[in-house]
């Protein structure tokens, strides 16, 4: 290796943008067309326009809510409207995506375009924990594809095609707007991570091939809840407590994707079991539940709802609901042992 090659400046100064990655990754798909990397671009595209947005929020007149309630029953926050709009704006003209399905709309929307529809299904929260934007809090997108099995327009026809179980997703992923704008993605083949740099607007790559610790030291959950738990969670955060665990630490943010990245990258466990607020759990399956537990398998950790994969799971209705208990294998492992024994 030459003096320059081997120059840490020059080292340093080697970067690899998301359109390389989404490109080179799109080349290990024999099949793969390019309209994947078409419909990703529109992706990491919206999210620098929502980074840009959450990051302004407090002088650009966009805290707060719109007034609306969504068909989730919540109130909409003024930067739901505006992370939803940039999405749709930026995947409209996108022709391999044929169908947006958004947690804050009731039903899918089909996307027509000259050569017809597009072959890719994008099912998306646009903007998770936006209730605590007005405290600073991280934020973020968290989105699922899915491949159209038919190409029926028919109400009936397109909602039956989105509703896919987890394990057919294609790609999957979420943007942290924190205290830096982070993207993670999988295609299936390992989870990467980049980071947006604001000055020239490009998310470089982080790391490649993200894994998740075997077994963490910290459970994260809303312990307010508590008595309404199944007894098996109960049993495994009474033992994260004794010193036959270590102790473990608690962590929790209440916004699931910075729960869940500070899972990722240190290990341990996300806890939303039923309650008796949410039976059916409060974490919506096609838009939050899936797209994370692809990433968790991927970085060989696991995700279940207590009794099921998560990425089993047939979903019944779009705006579905789940418990999600997501993280290290030998976490989440003991608690389905323990939700076997006691109850889930
Ligand atoms: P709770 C945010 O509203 C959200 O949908 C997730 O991002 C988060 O994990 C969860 O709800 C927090 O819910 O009931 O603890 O406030």
């Amino acid at each position: 290796m030459t003096d320059r090659q081997s120059d840490p400046a020059r080292q340093a100064g080697r970067l690899r943008t998301i359109t390389q990655h989404i490109m080179e990754q799109q080349r290990a798909h024999p099949t793969a067309t390019g309209d994947f990397s078409l419909l990703l671009g529109g992706l990491t595209l919206a999210t620098r326009m929502i980074s840009a947005n959450v990051r302004r929020a407090g002088i650009a007149g966009v805290l707060g809510t719109t007034g609306d309630i969504n068909v989730q029953g919540e109130v909409v926050q003024k930067l739901d409207d505006i992370a939803d709009t940039a999405i749709r704006r930026c995947l409209h003209y996108r022709e391999s995506c044929g169908v947006l399905a958004s947690e804050e709309a009731p039903e899918p929307t089909v996307l027509e375009h000259p050569n017809g529809v597009g072959k890719y299904i994008l099912i998306y929260d646009p903007l998770d924990g936006s209730s605590n934007i007005d405290v600073d809090v991280s934020v973020g997108t968290i989105f699922s594809v899915l491949q159209r099995t038919t190409f029926e327009t028919g109400k009936n026809a397109v909602l039956k095609d989105v509703l896919q179980p987890g394990v057919k997703q294609i790609a999957a992923g979420y943007v942290i707007y924190g205290s830096s704008t982070v993207l993670v993605y999988t295609t299936g083949a390992g989870v990467h991570m980049f980071t947006l740099d604001p000055m020239i607007g490009a998310y470089i790559l982080a790391a490649e091939n993200l894994k998740m610790p075997e077994v963490g030291k910290m459970y994260s959950t809303n312990e307010a809840n508590l008595d309404s738990y199944p007894e098996g969670i109960k049993k495994y955060l009474a033992w994260c407590k004794t010193k036959d665990a270590g102790p473990y630490t608690s962590r929790y943010i209440g916004s699931l994707v910075a729960d869940f990245h500070r899972t990722l990258l240190k290990g341990g466990v996300f806890i939303y079991p039923s309650t008796a607020k949410a039976p059916k759990g409060k974490l919506r399956l096609m838009c939050e539940a899936n797209p994370m537990a692809f990433i968790a398998e991927q970085a060989g950790g696991m995700a279940s709802d207590g009794k099921m994969r998560i990425l089993d799971k047939q979903p019944g209705e779009l705006h579905e609901r789940t418990p999600l208990i997501i993280g290290s294998k030998k976490d989440v492992q003991r608690i389905l042992d323990l939700c076997e024994k006691h109850g889930a």
